[in-house]
């Protein structure tokens, strides 16, 4: 994989509305919703609306904006889950998979956030 978008992954379906998701929050330049598969009781995917293969790739292409907007909503997020640490939540695990070696599914920018029990140490 490399940074050439695939308009036809299923994150690009959902942003055109073309599939249906979970919305749990949504921005000018973001969107999250539920993990079709998830691994905690809180799994929420919050991806850029923009054409972005991957975190390396949006933050090397991505405007100052969409950059500022994803960076916060994914905070927002995580408070509207009630998980903010910051906000005296118990916490969370930010993961965002690239490309074959981090065994990336769907090519287009998402950040995992899992939350609402103990995740676990990290296993490799
Ligand atoms: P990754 O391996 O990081 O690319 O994870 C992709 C995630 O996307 C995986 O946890 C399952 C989720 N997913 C795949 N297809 C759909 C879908 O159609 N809807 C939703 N909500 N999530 C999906």
């Amino acid at each position: 994989m490399n940074d050439t978008y695939d308009d036809q992954n299923i994150f690009a379906k959902i942003l055109r509305g073309e599939i249906p998701c979970n919305k749990v929050h949504e921005t000018e330049h973001s969107l999250a919703f539920a993990d079709i598969a998830p691994k905690a009781p809180h799994h929420v995917l919050v991806i850029p609306k923009g054409p972005y293969v991957c975190y390396d790739h949006f933050a090397r292409s991505a405007t100052d904006a969409e950059i500022v907007d994803y960076t916060r909503a994914i905070g927002d997020v995580c408070a509207q889950l009630g998980v903010a640490q910051s906000e005296g939540g118990h916490g969370y695990r930010m993961i965002s998979n690239a490309g074959p070696d981090g065994v990336q599914e769907v090519p287009h920018l998402h950040v995992h956030i899992l939350a609402g029990r103990n995740i676990g140490p990290m296993v490799m």
